[in-house]
């Protein structure tokens, strides 16, 4: 009797630290950039700030980069729940679902996205297709170039020439005659030094971080669409988190997301530092420029129509100018 009175008397304290425990969350993050990618700083960065705003309600995890998650399963791996939130490009989990290649091809900022109903839209796709939470988008006005090895171009015609590519590229310099092959970021390198590549389709920035400048003679210019790198969450393991933890981590997620202005005068250091290295901006005439712009577009649009008849065209709508 005396036993099972003192066991009650502990039992209110027992309770209390678990429901304490049950009140704090630990999530695991992979990332789809390589390890030394200035992305993972950011993130990083980002990651040690949730954690220590979070103590009791929500903490994460770092599992780290391709290492543990080769670039192209990030995606998988958050549908299945393998890992719980995912920091990546829609290119790299077109294997999930093809709409995910669509944020690219956005013309207004994410937070007129957030506003006129385009991030509700992709939350739904995401959602049912993707078995994921669509959380923010933290890379933005950034625009893609193609980057030359050693012949230069003076019209946009890629004949002839074989370019790394990921989804983001593939309609635009396939219709432009290029020879296309896709490789994650981990592997341009190694390609780069053995010759297997001409050139190379990749943001304005994050170049250095790959030491891809010491292979890289040319730039064409303009850049075109704008790359994007988002937070995404397990749908399940987002929808088990109690209500406080889903406010905190959406509020920190968006907090990140606000910050995009960064890119524009992080992007114009990196073009500087690209002069610097000698890497030479190949440009076109007015008029040869829009036509290799509009062509972007129009193809990037139609391969995402082709790919998804059902969301490809309320995308454009919806993401569009
Ligand atoms: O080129 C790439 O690997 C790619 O598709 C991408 C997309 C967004 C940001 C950085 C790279």
């Amino acid at each position: 009797m005396k036993r099972i009175a003192a066991a009650l008397l502990f039992l209110p304290l027992a309770l209390a630290a678990l429901t304490v425990q049950a009140q704090e969350v630990t999530l695991r993050i992979v990332t789809a950039f390589p390890e030394q990618q200035f992305y993972n700083k950011r993130l990083t960065d980002w990651i040690d700030k949730v954690n220590r705003e979070g103590k009791g309600v929500l903490q994460l995890n770092y599992i780290g980069g391709p290492k543990a998650i080769p670039t192209f399963e990030v995606g998988k791996s958050v549908q299945g729940g393998v890992v719980d939130l995912g920091y990546s490009t829609g290119a790299f989990y077109t294997n999930v679902m093809p709409e995910a290649d669509a944020l690219k091809l956005a013309q207004i900022p994410v937070a007129q996205q957030r506003r006129n109903g385009a991030i509700d839209y992709i939350e739904k796709i995401w959602n049912e297709k993707g078995g994921m939470h669509y959380l923010a988008r933290t890379v933005e006005n950034t625009p893609f170039h193609l980057y030359l090895t050693k012949k230069r171009i003076d019209k946009p015609d890629l004949a002839g020439l074989k370019l790394r590519i990921t989804p983001v590229y593939r309609d635009f310099f396939q219709a432009l005659g290029a020879t296309v092959v896709q490789m994650p970021p981990g592997e341009v390198y190694t390609a780069l030094e053995r010759g297997v590549v001409d050139g190379y389709g990749w943001p304005i920035h994050a170049l250095f971080d790959n030491k891809w400048e010491e292979f890289t003679k040319f730039r064409v210019d303009p850049g075109f669409y704008d790359a994007e790198v988002s937070l995404i969450a397990n749908l399940s393991k987002w929808k088990g988190l109690t209500q406080a933890q889903r406010d905190y981590l959406t509020r920190q997620a968006l907090a990140f997301e606000a910050q995009n202005e960064f890119w524009i005068g992080y992007n114009q250091e990196e073009t500087r530092k690209q002069s610097q290295a000698g890497i030479q901006p190949v440009t076109f005439d007015a008029a040869t420029t829009q036509r290799y712009l509009d062509e972007a577009y129009e193809v990037g649009w139609a391969g995402m129509i082709k790919l998804s008849p059902e969301h490809g065209p309320r995308l454009r709508q919806l993401l569009g100018r």
